[in-house]
């Protein structure tokens, strides 16, 4: 029961899933054996290769919508357009592959069942979830109300909240692009920037912790510590903040606005991704408990991952492949410069390029800005781009 209540409680923004019990009230019957839960970056990634595996009208895709959301921290920063990031699902749905295009409801994993809001019911033989994360902004209090109070000036505070998150940089990134802002507009010094994280280091790799300490002393941006946001107090513009290592105590700062996440996860085998109590079902991307960085790098070694695990348990062999928990980072230090950190389960970094990945390059927010989009759309999606990690090899032949 503790499994089915983890698999029901991953529900992102657009999908929700209620209840989990047998009955239903179906209008309609459909099987696949194949059926994927969400339409993201995973989702779409695993239709895709499942396709290839299994012919498409085995595979079906239950999904609203679709959002390259790695370039979200650009748009954020007025350096892109929210348009550029959306495209519809149409066009991002392997050919042939059948597009449910409703919300699940329930997942039934001992009847192995999926019920969509209109009512249908949709068995399957093998369940890839790949439902995201929902951001909960009403865990704080105030917010997301507090949303409706823009005020410009005086303090810019960025948090990093005491719960999973998406990208792990991502609230550094827009902190960094922030200051770039204001400098480019000569307004940097009536902003006092603070970044409060709940976190007891500002990044959890050491390499790329340390050029980031360099960054925000250069930059007169102030960090604090072990520091999470409880409370937004918009009408008086405040925020409150407890201390995580004296529990009781707070304090109040004056704020501009500030951010926090909050995630339910689905339990599986952090090196096959196969689900740790329903072996017929999977899970890939942010809707998972494996502990690393939710990226869309993550996701496209996980897809190989999966694709691999899958393919070895059709064929009754068992699953092979290990995920590292590769992930990568492309922090956004400014509006022409990215540090490009990649690492694995441990934190140990695992970099592509045999330059040092810890400095500030312009290279690498081409990369970020220029490669990353075609990389996503032409390569992920269709199933054809699982990571880095065999240029990764080829690059580092010898070098060791
Ligand atoms: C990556 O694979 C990927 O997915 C396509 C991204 O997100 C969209 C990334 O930002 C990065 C950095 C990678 C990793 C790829 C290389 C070449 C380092």
């Amino acid at each position: 029961m503790a499994a089915l209540h983890r698999l029901r409680q991953c529900h992102p923004a657009g999908i929700a899933i209620s209840h989990l019990h047998t009955s239903s009230r179906a209008s309609a019957k459909q099987h696949y054996k194949m059926l994927v839960l969400g339409g993201g970056s995973g989702g779409i990634a695993m239709s895709a290769r499942m396709k290839r595996i299994m012919g498409a009208e085995n595979v079906a895709v239950v999904s609203p919508t679709h959002y390259y959301q790695p370039i979200w921290t650009l748009v954020g920063a007025g350096a892109k357009t929210v348009a550029s990031s959306g495209r519809s699902t149409a066009s991002v749905m392997p050919s042939g592959v059948k597009w449910v295009k409703s919300k699940v409801q329930e997942i039934n994993p001992a009847t192995n069942t999926v019920r969509t809001d209109d009512g249908n019911e949709i068995s399957y033989e093998y369940l890839i979830v790949a439902l995201g994360l929902q951001l909960h902004y009403e865990k704080i209090k105030g917010l997301p109300e507090g949303f409706d109070h823009p005020k410009i000036g005086g303090n810019a505070v960025f948090t990093f909240p005491n719960t999973p998150v998406k990208c792990a940089g991502a609230p550094q990134k827009i902190m960094y692009l922030s200051d770039a802002f204001l400098r480019k507009t000569g307004k940097r010094a009536r902003a006092n920037i603070v970044y409060n994280t709940s976190l007891p280091v500002l990044f959890g790799v050491k390499k790329y912790a340390d050029a980031l300490w360099d960054i925000v002393k250069q930059r007169d941006l102030q960090v604090n510590l072990r520091t999470n946001l409880v409370e937004v107090r918009a009408d008086k513009q405040e925020a409150v903040f407890e201390n995580l290592d004296k529990p009781g105590e707070t304090t109040v700062i004056e704020v501009t606005y500030s951010l926090s996440l909050k995630s339910w996860m689905v339990d599986v085998n952090k090196e096959n991704l196969q689900h740790n109590r329903y072996p017929n079902v999977f899970g890939i991307g942010d809707c998972t408990n494996l502990p690393t960085s939710k990226t869309g790098a993550a996701v496209a070694a996980q897809s190989a991952i999966l694709h691999r695990t899958i393919s070895k348990i059709l064929k009754n062999e068992k699953p092979d492949w290990k995920y590292d928990g590769y992930t990568s980072c492309p922090l956004v230090t400014s509006y022409n410069t990215v540090i490009l950190a990649e690492f694995d389960y441990n934190g140990q970094p695992l970099e592509t390029f045999p330059i040092n990945q810890a400095k500030e390059r312009r290279l690498m927010y081409h990369m970020k800005v220029d490669v990353m989009p075609h990389l996503y759309w032409h390569g992920l999606l269709r199933g054809l781009w699982g990571g880095p990690e065999p240029y990764r090899k080829l690059l580092h032949l010898g070098m060791k």
